[in-house]
């Protein structure tokens, strides 16, 4: 039996080196990194077959993030990006994580590796089992996990107490027969990253709009007068929202960003794409831009529509517009009451914006009817994240803006199908209706009661109700709040099972035994009984699209998460009457009982073979609202106040340019000018001047909630151009003082952008 300490975190300094923060984004550089990532972790073939094949027509689905394509003309180069190379040179990587590293490493000495040098061991190989009091991870057959799995999952006093997390890089097929499973099996807790990423966005755009999904084309992006970016950094997290960004601003677009810091991407951008453009130094993307205090969103949303219904007033019929309010929205007068309640000039100071620069935004929203507002984490993990949603759609609704060319809502998801897999059923609260289809489709008997979101499984397993807990992808102790208590909740499980591509941490946190499932990737050939399948995946937009992998896997042990779902349906449910071997034996038939219990996939498998696959049905583009009132609602929402005490700062976690997500591809943050460290805290230097603190100061920081007391020691200090009172450090790190018990209300996605802290110096 092992006693050595298994390590959730990794407190070592990597040799902070800082530069000046870059102006300009993409361009040669990113040309330059995302190459000497490929050369160094690929090899040189396959790296070149997949650069011409990512984001194709016929192509595969880039692992990046859910960016839509264009529909019509995509360039010969593949739709490329830097951070998409990097992802595909992470999943591609020659490198590999064999039987015979596990029988070298006990779980205590690899929880010693830095997250980077974890992820940089290459891809699993073949199925692994951590036996009760084992040190070692060690081989176990296909057949015998399965068996595993089945017999601890039939043991349980009911289905609720085991729980399947699911990451955003499920394909539709894999996703649709895994809630499939968990329903025959029978429970609905099905928590996902959604949960943690762009939950207050459904919730919020469910209740106004009645689609919990945004309302533009990539084309609508094209033909805007005016685009809003709010909480987004699209320069590392969706670089080719950039090509369409340059579009918009050629065509005569103006651009707002609103965000805590001026992120590199958003101020100057060259298309990699365009070696004359990149020649000549790229385009200029923002033209106001607007520095918000971390959660000053409300305010600042609230401020721009006082000064829209005042300059109404003044020219009455020439700023909103009347028809539209009038024939298809409801609220309004209450909405139109509360927000002359507001005071203007508490707005503009609870924003952190100046008055003149809100007031040439309010004035370019006032001279525009095509609008577009586009956000992302920073708005949606908030305490208020679907407030901040709600007063996005108001002052969408105010000026008509939505469900016409060139308007609307654009919510940037984050996983490459994270939408998908909600739309196959991915979702711990699913509608009545979608389970009546399941139930009429399968011969099942569906479970009605919502299962647990991610905060509440982990408070599950924390309380011994959670014994069963399964994970289709992702990472789920590094990406969770509150690292600690998450940790202490997965060790309270009889098993852990982790399908994964790639060793994190979450294998080593496990549970009295746990199951490693190495599956193929999106860039690897997936080869099932009646020969080479393809899968399919949403992107942000909705369209619907074919990805098919071309690389030999990096072993021949893998399996596809859809045949590793139907082997553990086949052994865990004896009694089914559902095929499952032949469902994942040719995934059209998959695809099948999608179009029979999905709305918006009639002849799925024909359309999704055409070139650019297919739009789904969208009620807000076209102007039906699927709401309660049958109409676009309008809603009233306080703005929310973070009173700090001396020395309390608010902290946001951010993504670094080179992560995705938990993985690191590198430890640069090059837009930032923060190289070869990931321990570090963003901070104003008139906040650092009052603390009397210097650059690189070793500090170690804390944050109390509810009584509680959290930690995590050892971060260096960078000045940054941050509001005063607001500091940022990088996720996961930082994750360990985010608490449990902090999340958004209604959508209870944890408060990851808003974490009240102090800090204090270690010498
Ligand atoms: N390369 C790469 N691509 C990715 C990912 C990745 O890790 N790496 N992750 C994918 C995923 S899952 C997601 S969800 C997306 C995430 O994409 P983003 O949401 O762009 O990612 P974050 O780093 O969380 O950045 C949030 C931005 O919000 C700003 N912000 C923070 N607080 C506030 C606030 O109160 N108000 C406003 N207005 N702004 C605020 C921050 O300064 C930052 O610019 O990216 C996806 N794409
Ligand atoms: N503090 C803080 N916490 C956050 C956030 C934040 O901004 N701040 N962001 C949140 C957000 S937006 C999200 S989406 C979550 C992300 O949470 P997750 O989705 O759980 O985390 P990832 O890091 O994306 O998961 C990476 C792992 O997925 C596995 N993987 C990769 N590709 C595949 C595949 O094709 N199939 C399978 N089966 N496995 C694969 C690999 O093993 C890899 O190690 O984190 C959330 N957590
Ligand atoms: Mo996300």
């Amino acid at each position: 039996m092992s006693t050595k300490k298994i390590e959730i975190e990794n407190f070592d300094f990597t040799g902070l080196i800082l530069k000046e923060p870059k102006e300009k984004a993409v361009g040669l550089p990113a040309i330059i990194s995302s190459v000497k990532q490929a050369a160094k972790y690929m090899d040189p073939i396959d790296a070149f077959k997949l650069s011409l094949k990512i984001n194709q027509k016929g192509g595969f689905d880039c692992p990046g993030c859910a960016w839509p394509d264009p529909d019509d003309d995509r360039s010969a180069l593949g739709e490329y990006c830097e951070n998409g190379m990097k992802a595909i040179a992470e999943e591609a990587t020659k490198m590999s994580v064999t039987k015979a590293f596990f029988a070298e490493h006990s779980l205590a000495d690899i929880s010693k590796f830095s997250d980077f040098k974890m992820g940089k061991l290459g891809r699993l190989t073949e199925p692994m089992v951590l036996r009760e009091r084992a040190a070692h991870y060690e081989p176990i057959s296909w057949e015998d996990a399965f068996n595993l799995i089945a017999k601890e999952l039939n043991a349980l006093d009911s289905p609720d107490e085991a729980i399947f997390y699911t990451s955003g890089r499920t394909s539709n097929e894999a996703a649709y027969l895994y809630q499939l499973f968990i329903r025959t099996y029978g429970t609905n807790n099905l928590p996902d990253c959604s949960n943690m990423c762009h939950e207050s966005s459904g919730v919020a755009l469910s209740h106004t709009l009645g689609i919990g999904k945004g309302s533009v084309t990539l084309n609508d992006l094209h033909e805007a007068e005016v685009i809003m970016i709010m909480g987004q950094n699209p320069g590392t997290n969706h670089p080719r929202m950039l090509a369409a960004l340059e579009k918009c601003k050629h065509n005569g677009g103006k651009i707002i960003t609103v965000n805590p810091l001026p992120e590199a991407g958003l101020l100057n951008f060259t298309d990699p794409q365009s070696p004359v453009r990149m020649i000549q130094g790229g385009t200029s993307l923002t033209d106001i831009f607007a520095p918000v205090k971390v959660n000053g969103d409300v305010a600042f949303l609230k401020a721009i529509m006082l000064l829209l219904v005042a300059m109404e007033d003044a020219n009455p019929g020439q700023v909103l517009d009347w028809n539209f309010i009038k024939e298809h929205t409801d609220g309004f007068e209450d909405f139109l009451a509360e927000l002359k309640n507001e005071d203007i000039a508490r707005c503009i100071t609870e924003s952190g914006v100046d008055r003149e620069t809100i007031t040439k935004v309010a004035q370019l929203m006032a001279d525009n009817e095509k609008i577009i507002i586009c956000w992302a984490m920073g708005l949606t993990q908030q305490k208020n994240g679907v407030a901040n949603i709600q007063e996005v759609v108001n002052l969408l609704l105010m000026k008509g803006a939505i469900g016409k060319p060139g308007a609307g809502t654009c919510p940037v998801r984050g996983h490459s199908n994270v939408q998908g897999d909600r739309t196959m059923g991915i979702w711990e609260a699913p509608q009545d209706a979608f389970l009546d289809k399941l139930e009429e489709v399968h011969g099942i008997r569906a479970p009605r009661d919502h299962g647990y979101h991610v905060v509440s499984a982990i408070e599950a397993m924390k309380a011994g109700k959670g014994k069963v807990f399964f994970a289709m992808g992702g990472n789920f102790l590094s990406a969770t709040p509150d690292t600690h208590y998450t940790a202490e909740a997965l060790q309270n499980t009889h098993l852990t099972v982790q399908i994964s591509t790639k060793l994190n941490r979450s294998h080593l946190v496990t549970g009295k035994q746990a199951l490693i499932l190495p599956c193929l990737g999106r860039t690897d050939k997936d080869a099932q009984s009646s020969g080479e399948q393809f899968v399919s995946c949403e992107n942000s937009m909705g369209v619907v699209q074919s990805s098919q992998g071309i690389l030999t896997p990096p072993s021949k042990h893998l399996k596809s998460e859809v045949a590793i779902v139907a082997e553990m349906a086949r052994a865990t449910l004896k009694k089914s009457s559902i095929d499952w071997r032949e469902m994942a034996g040719n995934y059209d038939h998959i695809r099948e009982a999608i179009e029979a219990t999905i709305p918006g996939f009639e002849d799925y498998n024909t359309r999704v073979r055409q070139s650019g696959g297919f739009y789904l049905p969208n009620g807000a583009r076209v102007r039906e609202w699927s709401t309660a009132t049958g109409k676009a609602n309008f809603t009233t929402n306080a703005i929310p106040h973070n009173k700090l005490k001396e020395g309390e700062y608010i902290m946001m976690t951010l993504r670094s340019h080179d992560q995705y997500n938990t993985t690191l591809y590198g430890l640069d943050d090059r837009y930032r000018g923060i190289y070869s460290e990931r321990r570090i805290v963003m901070m104003n230097v008139n906040d650092m001047r009052i603390r009397g603190w210097k650059e690189k100061q070793v500090v170690n920081l804390f944050s109390e909630f509810n009584g509680v007391e959290r930690e995590a020691l050892n971060f260096l200090i960078v000045p940054y151009p941050i509001p005063e009172g607001n500091v940022a450090t990088y996720f996961p790190e930082a994750n360990p003082l985010v608490p449990i018990d902090s999340f958004a209300d209604k959508s209870f996605t944890p408060t990851s952008k808003l974490v009240k802290i102090t800090i204090e110096s270690v010498s």
